[in-house]
């Protein structure tokens, strides 16, 4: 059961970390656009597997509390050391599935920023992970062994009968729980499931044309603007344009398939027309390998800009979308236009366009 934990934090973590860099890119990093449901996959794998974490680690900590609590604590400086890092380890890791879970809720009740906070404690639960490990392997061989156990463990008594029963049965209601959590949450990501998802905050298929929607226009304080006649995609560059949505609607469309893909561990996969982003920074006259910058119409929020790197730049199928499945954006998925590029993290898909600047 360990191993099965082990192996859900660290894909957990590995994905984790994924999402980071893709979400944070340090300058020597660009977002690669293919496979188009590249972070649709390993977000889906970062909830699915930090769920399915919840009711193994209960029963890791079921398992093992009473030696959280024996007694004398402190037998020598490493049993000291151990014991810390064994501390860190649980309060990390229950930090991240408590923030995680309540995340996927859109549930802060907390004064700090997630994000922030979420990643710092995953370093320290994977920096107490192998510290524990490393304390620990040395010891499980001999126990394997069916030698005497840790120092100064007695040997087991012969076991009771309905012991192993016993353990089967709790082994059989850890491994059934987490594989539950998981079949009922991953239809948020996982279509043919979808049925299934009563565990999942958001659904596929559940929201204004047919698509989650995660911050409306109205809490994005955009409404007012949206219907305004004076609005202008306005793309600066060597030859900068300023473009009324009859006149984006007039320029070459093309419509792809692409997924909305949300780090708290929803998406969907829809159909969206509009004009390439690269058609736009080519009538503005940027260089090729150029990177763009896009703006919202929303004043505040972490969200309200964002870098496309040269390669989804490039991409065809980098779209400023003006329609969702063959219908204008709903003012809630970014009416007038909003940016859908492959294998990018939802975040980024940034809604409600005013502006693109060349970089
Ligand atoms: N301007 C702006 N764009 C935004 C956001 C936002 O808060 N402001 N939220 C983003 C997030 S977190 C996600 S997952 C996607 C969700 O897309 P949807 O709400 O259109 O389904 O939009 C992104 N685009
Ligand atoms: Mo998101």
């Amino acid at each position: 059961m360990g191993r099965w934990l082990g192996a859900a934090i660290a894909t957990c973590f590995l994905t984790g970390l994924w999402s980071h860099l893709l979400q944070h890119p340090p300058g020597w990093f660009d977002l690669p656009a293919s496979p188009a449901w590249g972070y649709q996959l390993s977000q889906g794998l970062h909830v699915a597997s930090g769920f399915a974490a919840v009711p193994l680690l209960l029963a890791k900590l079921w398992v093992v509390y009473p030696r959280l609590f024996a007694w004398p604590p402190l037998r020598s400086l490493g049993h000291a050391a151990e014991r810390a890092s064994v501390a860190a380890l649980v309060a990390a890791v229950i930090f991240e599935l408590v923030t995680g879970v309540a995340n996927a809720a859109q549930w802060y009740p907390w004064p700090f920023s997630f994000t922030a906070a979420h990643y710092a404690v995953a370093w320290v639960a994977a920096g107490a992970l192998c510290l524990h490990l490393a304390a620990r392997l040395p010891l499980t061989p001999r126990r394997a062994g069916g030698g005497p156990g840790g120092a100064g463990d007695p040997e087991p008594d012969p076991e009771p009968a309905g012991v192993a029963q016993g353990r089967r049965r709790f082994l059989a209601t850890a491994f059934g729980t987490a594989g539950a959590v998981t079949l009922l949450s991953a239809g948020q990501t996982v279509r043919p499931l979808a049925p299934l998802a009563v565990l999942a905050p958001r659904r596929a298929g559940v929201g204004p044309q047919r698509l989650p929607v995660n911050k409306t226009a109205a809490q994005a304080g955009v409404r007012a603007a949206l219907g305004d006649p004076a609005y202008r995609l306005r793309v600066i560059g060597p030859r900068s344009l300023a473009l009324t949505l009859a006149e984006l609607r007039e320029l070459p469309q093309r419509t792809v398939a692409l997924p909305i893909a949300c780090v708290e561990g929803w998406s969907s996969t829809v159909v969206w027309t509009g004009v390439p982003l690269r058609e736009l920074l080519a009538l503005a006259g940027a260089p090729t390998g150029a990177s763009a910058r896009v703006g919202s119409l929303e004043r505040s929020g972490p969200y309200r800009t964002s870098m496309v790197g040269p390669t989804q730049a490039a991409h065809p199928d980098t779209l400023i979308a003006l329609a969702v499945g063959g219908a204008p954006l709903h003012p809630d998925h970014g009416y007038p236009a909003r940016l859908i590029a492959p294998n990018r993290p939802g975040v980024l898909q940034t809604k409600w366009l005013t502006r693109i600047e060349v970089i």
